[in-house]
């Protein structure tokens, strides 16, 4: 089943590494999409790949009765530290279902008005240090994001304050984090001798790993020890939860790995989104004043509260159409469950593995129209109309984000209130470069702003 897709040119052992920008693979690949069509193989060294991008083949590789998440290579180093945690785990692992069934209620829309002071409590921090800059003072737009998200799932995930805004430099946990999430993705793309050389970054790793665990191992302890004081945190419920299935509660181990996963999961895509919404908004200043309008309507003069937040559907809508540009979470993998063909004409055999191309599937012109790359949201006027398939930047079916009304919820909030109180100007005339760690960031975006109103 090789040799069935177009292929870029080989180099020996190093199979087609030498055609991507290692530092931007994900962008390679869309480039080599983009010459090579909607499904390609590309050969890593000693395994093959198979991408594809249009909203046809998403349609056949989301179809559950036939294909289920792949844990792939980039996914299995991050197991180091997600164990079976919901992310890195298997379907069939035990803990899969019985996590998700778990921790379903506490993500729900009703879930969300819980989470909604606290994630107040942190967005009011962003407010008040934007407002107290000096007029010329630059702000560095993804760096203040993700204290911002961080905080937040640390505060309505277990009670927790990194108290990011009052550090100049990250918390040690987020250094760790940072770097072990790093080191993962570096042994996938080294070749195996290459990657026994790395003693050194080995021994980090493994340190990395160890205070994580730490970490999280104590705050679990001493809420145990505390007793329940009416916490209504993900840990409590963690804590509480019986799968419905089974009858069991999480262990504690399961119950670190899953504190991990989302401390992962839960900061680095949110603050990559609300960047990009930044960055798009500040080069659209006529979106940018519709947004402004909607949130003085809606919201007026105070804080947002949950009712307020779900009316802010314009609002909503930048945050869609930054996601379709760029789904900070780019790509996620899938194995057939048996024999298969895709769209009729090409054969599938049990446990073949496609990876969909999140950013590539969102400018597919068949859905999207030739302006594909134009920044509008008014696409998502009605949601109901676009094709199920060609919108995935939450992932697909079981196996989908948990945390989608989460990061919308905590995203729409803090977009509005920064709308609220501020202009952006892009004082540097920024040119977007997109980085890539295992999601997606506009590097080195940073702005000015200038206070609307009187801020809180
Ligand atoms: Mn999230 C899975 C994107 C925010 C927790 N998330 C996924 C997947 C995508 C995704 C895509 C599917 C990956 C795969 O199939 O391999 N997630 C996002 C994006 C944002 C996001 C674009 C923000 C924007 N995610 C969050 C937040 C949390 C979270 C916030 C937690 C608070 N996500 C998860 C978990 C999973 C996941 C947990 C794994 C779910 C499962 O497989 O059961």
């Amino acid at each position: 089943n090789t040799n069935q897709f177009p292929q870029p040119k080989t180099y020996g052992p190093l199979g087609s590494l030498p055609v991507i920008d290692k530092d931007k693979p994900l962008q390679s690949f869309g480039k080599l999409a983009r010459e090579l069509g909607p499904i390609f193989q590309f050969q890593f060294p000693g395994r093959m790949s198979t991408f594809v991008s249009s909203a046809a083949l998403a349609e056949e590789i989301c179809d559950e009765t036939r294909f289920d998440k792949k844990v792939g290579p980039a996914l299995q180093k991050v197991r180091a530290f997600g164990a079976d945690g919901l992310f890195t785990s298997e379907t069939k692992e035990k803990n899969w279902k019985k996590a998700h069934n778990i921790l379903l209620p506490s993500f729900s829309q009703q879930a969300m008005k819980g989470y909604h002071e606290k994630m107040v409590d942190l967005a009011a921090q962003l407010i008040q240090k934007w407002a107290r800059l000096n007029p010329g003072d630059e702000i560095d737009v993804p760096e203040d994001m993700t204290r911002l998200t961080l905080d937040t799932i640390g505060l309505c995930g277990f009670d927790y304050r990194f108290n990011s805004f009052y550090r100049e430099t990250p918390h040690p946990f987020v250094d760790s984090m940072v770097r072990a999430l790093d080191e993962a993705m570096n042994q996938t793309q080294r070749l195996g001798i290459q990657d026994k050389l790395m003693i050194k970054s080995k021994k980090q790793f493994n340190e990395d790993i160890d205070y994580m665990f730490s970490l999280v191992d104590e705050l679990i302890a001493e809420r145990k020890q505390n007793g329940d004081q009416g916490e209504d945190d993900l840990l409590s419920h963690m804590l509480k939860g019986v799968d419905p299935e089974t009858g069991e509660a999480l262990d504690d181990e399961n119950i670190r790995y899953q504190i991990i996963t989302f401390l992962i999961a839960g900061h680095e895509t949110t603050s990559g989104l609300l960047s990009f919404a930044v960055y798009y908004l500040m080069n659209n200043r006529d979106k940018l004043q519709k947004a402004q309008h909607e949130v003085d309507e809606v919201v007026g003069d105070g804080v947002p509260d949950y009712k307020q937040v779900k009316k802010l559907k314009y609002v909503r809508m930048v945050l869609n159409e930054s996601l379709r540009l760029w789904p900070t979470a780019p790509a996620f993998s899938v194995y057939a469950k048996e024999d298969t063909t895709l769209i009729g004409k090409y054969n599938v055999e049990k446990d073949d593995v496609f990876t969909l191309l999140i950013p590539e599937l969102h400018r597919d012109p068949s859905i999207w129209g030739d302006n594909a790359e134009a920044f509008i949201p008014e696409r998502f006027e009605d949601a109901a109309a676009i094709p199920y398939h060609a919108y995935k930047p939450f992932g697909n079916g079981q196996r989908a984000c948990i945390g989608q009304q989460f990061a919308l919820h905590e995203a729409t909030l803090v977009l509005g209130m920064v709308l609220q109180h501020f202009d952006f100007i892009d004082h540097k005339g920024y040119e977007l470069d997109v980085k890539e760690t295992l999601t997606l960031k506009p590097d080195g975006l940073t702005m000015r702003v200038s206070p609307r109103k009187a801020a809180m």
